[in-house]
């Protein structure tokens, strides 16, 4: 792992041992597992989306720092901001930007690689690192999961079938969300959380990621066993996420 930080870092314009003399990367993170349980927040991670691939630009107009600071206010247990610059129109400037207006746990929403982009998810605010595991190996999923660790990171693993599932199982790992969209076709259906709710073993927080739409769907998904819902779409299409977040 080492070794793999030292290639990135020199590809990179700011060398590991610079991005570890920011500020933020030695502050504690706002833990994910206790945001999701609190009584007063709703278990919802609400995401920053400008535009995405299947759906072009979503809400390009919109501030960062007034629609993360809405869906706090309205109750999200958790915040996801995208930093892909090429297919969702999102940067590490996003997400520094979003961290000075919450004090609930921060997801930077990328395609993790490499252990270099989890040092500088540290050292630009997150709380909370993605893992995909259509993206990685299973030696990638555990050292990058005890990486982020040792950083004081949560690690959300996201799975879209059972075999991702299967492989993907560590004790680093915080979270596990069940992508309803599939990455190589951008079909979504519900029935990936469905099917999978019960293969996720308890000790993990169960988080169910995209295409939901309505109050009604999160009811459903709860009573089968989810904790936690990823939004973004449709909160990033209504001026009021207050309202979508509460209906
Ligand atoms: C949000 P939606 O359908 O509510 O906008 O989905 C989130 O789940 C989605 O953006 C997402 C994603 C990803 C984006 C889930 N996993 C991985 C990029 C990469």
């Amino acid at each position: 792992a080492k070794k793999k930080i030292e290639v990135a870092a020199a590809k990179a314009e700011i060398s590991l041992a610079e991005l570890e003399k920011y500020p933020l990367y030695d502050r504690t993170c706002y833990a994910l597992n206790e945001s999701v349980l609190h009584a007063d927040r709703t278990g919802i991670i609400a995401e920053y989306k400008r535009a995405s691939p299947s759906k072009g630009v979503i809400n390009a107009v919109s501030s960062v720092q007034e629609v993360v600071k809405g869906y706090q206010d309205a109750g999200a247990s958790a915040v996801s901001v995208l930093t892909d610059p090429d297919f969702f129109q999102g940067s590490l400037a996003d997400l520094t930007s979003a961290r000075e207006v919450l004090t609930i746990p921060l997801l930077r929403k990328e395609f993790v690689i490499d252990t270099y982009q989890i040092a500088e998810a540290k050292a630009y605010g997150a709380d909370i690192i993605l893992l995909i595991a259509a993206c990685l190996t299973s030696e990638e999923i555990r050292d990058f999961s005890s990486y982020a660790k040792s950083l004081g990171l949560n690690v959300l693993l996201e799975v879209h079938n059972e075999e991702e599932l299967n492989r993907s199982i560590f004790d680093t790992i915080d979270a596990i969300g069940v992508n309803n969209r599939n990455l190589k076709d951008f079909s979504v259906s519900l029935d990936h959380s469905y099917d999978l709710v019960n293969k996720i073993p308890d000790r993990f927080i169960k988080v169910s990621e995209s295409g939901i739409s309505d109050p009604v769907t999160i009811r459903e998904l709860k009573q089968v066993g989810y904790q936690a819902f990823l939004i973004g779409e449709n909160f990033m299409k209504t001026d009021d996420p207050m309202e979508a977040i509460q209906a």
